[in-house]
């Protein structure tokens, strides 16, 4: 008999799957399935649906995975060309910054929200620890909501620990697999703890060392927020990499810039400093953010370096 289920969590070789008939079952691959030439560190991912069999110990043994809808992946190091897999099949990725304590970058923000777009995951930003914001930095909030928000990227400012518009994360999440993202630090975890306090995941005071937090959360895991909401909550990830992404290709997953760029004057146009380059005079008139067009020019610029 086989059955039908979601990966939750993933320790090694194990996985715990949850299907509608048998609940959680421990599962790990079938031999053979692990040698199909797949190029990640990890065949199956928590986000997977999988087709598993129980054996004799009453452990699940995998025969199948069902295609995914997306994945998203990270290379395992810098210079590494092989990927691991963080998660599969999933409706959102929540990237959750604060602009203090720790701050997160408008760079890592951007870089984040090509990675999501590349892997076709509408994305959407929590500012969280808006209890610590003084004023300048609520106008810099002010700032960056209307940015995002003018090219479509639904944000929100919340404070997690004075309970402010947790409700609004929460209908964000009903009924979805939500990937929660972000900086060691700015409250993933005790935003989830807050919305269902019977979770209890550790959560740490962000460490002194240079306001950076350390990692609390050390493995991908899906958690069942409540019946048919899923969400992700990945250990504080430094650096979603922009995979086999090419310099030209990297402005296609900024929506801002993606309507314009058959009408630069140069085909391969990078829009760096060539002439009757539409997205320059964009620029120009302020209809793209000088903070995004930065952004774009840092991740065309690692790009060459990888070469
Ligand atoms: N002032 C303030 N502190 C918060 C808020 N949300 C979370 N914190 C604190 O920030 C610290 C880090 O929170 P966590 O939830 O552990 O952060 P995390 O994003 O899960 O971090 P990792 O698991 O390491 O990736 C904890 O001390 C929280 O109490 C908030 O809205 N305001
Ligand atoms: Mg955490
Ligand atoms: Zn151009």
């Amino acid at each position: 008999m086989t059955v039908d289920g979601l990966v939750l969590k993933s320790t090694g070789s194990w996985y715990d799957v949850k299907s509608d008939s048998k609940g959680l079952i421990k599962c790990r691959l079938r031999g053979k399935l692990k040698l199909i030439g797949i190029e990640t560190t990890n065949p199956i991912a928590v986000g997977d649906h999988v087709r598993f069999t129980i054996d004799e110990h009453g452990d699940g043994i995998i025969s199948e995975i069902f295609p995914r809808t997306n994945y998203l992946i990270r290379k395992s190091t810098k210079k590494s060309s092989q990927a691991h897999i963080i998660a599969a099949n999933i409706d959102q990725a929540i990237l959750v910054a604060s602009l203090i304590y720790p701050r997160t970058s408008v760079g890592f923000i951007d870089r984040y929200l090509v990675s999501a777009d590349s892997f076709r995951i509408p994305a959407k930003i929590i500012f969280n620890k808006s209890d610590l914001l003084n004023d300048s930095l609520l106008e810099l909030h002010d700032y960056l909501a209307k940015v995002y928000r003018d090219i479509g990227y639904e944000n929100l400012l919340i404070s997690a620990e004075k309970d402010k518009d947790l409700n609004i994360v929460k209908s964000w999440l009903t009924g979805k697999k939500s990937l929660i993202s972000g900086h060691s630090g700015v409250g993933k975890s005790t935003i989830l703890n807050r919305i269902n306090p019977d979770l209890q995941l550790p959560t740490d005071k962000v460490s002194d060392f240079a306001n950076k937090g350390k990692h609390t959360t050390t493995f991908a895991q899906m958690i069942e927020l409540e019946k048919n909401t899923y969400v992700i909550d990945t250990p504080g990830i430094k650096e979603l990499g922009l995979i086999d992404m090419e310099s030209w290709e990297i402005s296609h997953y900024f929506p801002e810039m993606r309507d314009k760029l058959g009408e630069c004057k140069f085909k391969n146009c990078l829009h760096i400093n060539e002439p009757g380059c539409v997205v320059l005079e964009a620029l120009e008139r302020e209809e793209i953010a000088e903070t995004r067009y930065d952004s774009y020019v840092s991740m065309i610029i690692d790009d060459d370096n990888r070469r």
